[in-house]
């Protein structure tokens, strides 16, 4: 009596764990309390979900601190092609000049407008439509407009954001203090450079905005536990067995097992041959930048994401000389995941928006000589990722309103959901982290 409990723990005396006490007060959530009384093996506690304050701390603290995948080098193939996200209140320009690719915040030096509103576009030079400031694309000020004697542009340049170019993957840290993430890109550039993301070109871009949080969003990309009942389309080439450990695997999957078996044969002889690596290299917490990269084989014709298998597309990427190269997938956390095949490549970027808001861009990169119509149908193309981002759409927001209803507890996470322990786990940590930083 008189004592309280976490919601996600269980008394010592065993009783049911009283609803409404972790951080649901009107003062708002403990949100250090929260942090440092995460039960790992545990879905998070409520708050981490649904609440404004919440979600405002993962802005800054993750978001705004980490490195972040935002897009391709295919999406600003040329000079002067842009695009535009949004993070919170923040906004930053990916722009390509003619030394590769920068990044700017979007705000003018002068008195601060919003620079570029387009998500996307092309410019010679970045224009302030106040005052007709103007930026080259590296984001030199070169015309401002009648100013005093002593006014020297070379101090109201745009503020740069840092950003990282690995194997056409375009990474952004908008914080003072970027993690080092040259090891990362050591690590997962050969897998990724064969399939020459410089020489592709974006055959379809969806943007899916979801009624839940982002971490429900991740947390649902890292497990494979749903699907067998929840994506007839994509298992029929991604093998259900993901995430099971061999010992673990139950009879009704024995079969897709042993055509696994076989498939992952072909393909290391494949790799061995074209010199690509496919071991599984996994460090998804305990890092900054936790990731995880493997190439692993594919069920049916065992080339890409349709429904039997096939190449969708007839031009292979780079210089790959067989179909036949399963998928080279990467997580990077927080907010993307990644396959390339050897015809065509799917990358997805998580963008947050509100608590219960969170955007998914989708996109598809096929050689750019790749001619649809010719080379490529769009709907074969895209249809297998269509189905299945719905599909989990549904599946991230209902579990927004499970999470949302005062009878919510955190639940077990299942052998399978391995990932999603250590998707938390190094959430918390880079909480932990910027708390440190913040706090001195
Ligand atoms: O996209 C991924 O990373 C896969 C697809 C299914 C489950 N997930 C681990
Ligand atoms: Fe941009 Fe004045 S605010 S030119
Ligand atoms: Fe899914």
């Amino acid at each position: 009596p008189g004592q309280t409990w976490h919601s996600g723990q269980t008394a010592p005396d065993g009783s049911v764990p009283r609803l409404g006490i972790a951080g649901r007060g009107i003062a708002g959530p403990d949100i250090d309390r929260l942090i440092d009384e995460r039960r790992p093996g545990y879905s998070l506690e409520a708050p981490f979900y649904i609440s404004p304050e919440f979600f405002a701390r993962d802005v800054e603290a993750i978001f705004a601190s980490t490195w972040i995948f935002v897009a391709s080098v295919a999406e600003v193939p040329e000079p002067g092609d842009f695009v535009t996200i949004d993070i919170g209140t923040y906004s930053v320009i990916v722009i390509r000049d003619d030394d590769g690719i920068r990044a700017h915040h979007n705000v003018c030096r002068h008195r601060g407008t919003r620079l570029l509103g387009e998500p996307a576009g092309s410019v010679g030079n970045i224009v302030c439509s106040y005052h007709q400031w103007t930026y080259t694309p590296g984001g030199e000020l070169i015309s401002a407009g009648a100013q005093a004697p002593d006014f020297d542009p070379a101090c109201f340049s745009l503020r740069s954001v840092n950003v990282r170019t690995i194997a056409g993957l375009i990474f952004l840290c908008l914080g003072p203090e970027p993690d080092d993430i040259d090891e990362v890109a050591e690590v997962i550039a050969p897998y990724l450079a064969p399939h020459d993301i410089a020489g592709a070109k974006v055959a379809a871009q969806v943007d899916l905005i979801e009624d839940s949080n982002w971490k429900l969003v991740l947390e649902n990309n890292r497990e494979c536990y749903h699907c067998e009942a929840g994506h007839p389309e994509l298992t029929c080439t991604f093998f259900p067995t993901y995430g099971y450990a061999p010992d673990e695997i139950p009879p009704r999957l024995q079969p897709a097992y042993h055509r696994f078996l076989d498939a992952e044969r072909r393909l290391h002889d494949n790799c061995d041959r074209n010199g690509l690596p496919f071991a599984l290299v996994e460090e998804l917490s305990g890092r900054p930048t936790g990731f995880r990269i493997e190439r692993a084989a594919l069920d049916g014709q065992g080339e890409s994401y349709t429904m039997d298998g096939s190449a969708a597309s007839a031009k292979l990427l780079g210089d790959l000389d067989t179909f036949t190269l399963g998928r080279a997938s990467l997580h990077v956390q927080p907010n993307m995941w990644f396959h390339a095949m050897g015809d065509h490549i799917v990358t997805f970027s998580v963008v947050p928006l509100a608590a219960d808001r969170t955007l998914v861009r989708t996109t598809w990169l096929v050689d750019a000589e790749a001619e649809e119509g010719v080379d490529y149908d769009l709907a074969n193309l895209t249809s297998v990722w269509m189905k299945t981002n719905e599909q989990d759409a549904a599946f991230c927001e209902r579990g927004q309103l499970g999470v949302s209803s005062p009878a919510y507890l955190p639940g077990p996470y299942a052998p399978t959901e391995g990932h999603l322990d250590e998707f938390c786990t190094w959430y918390i940590e880079r909480l932990k982290a910027h708390r440190e930083r913040v706090s001195g």
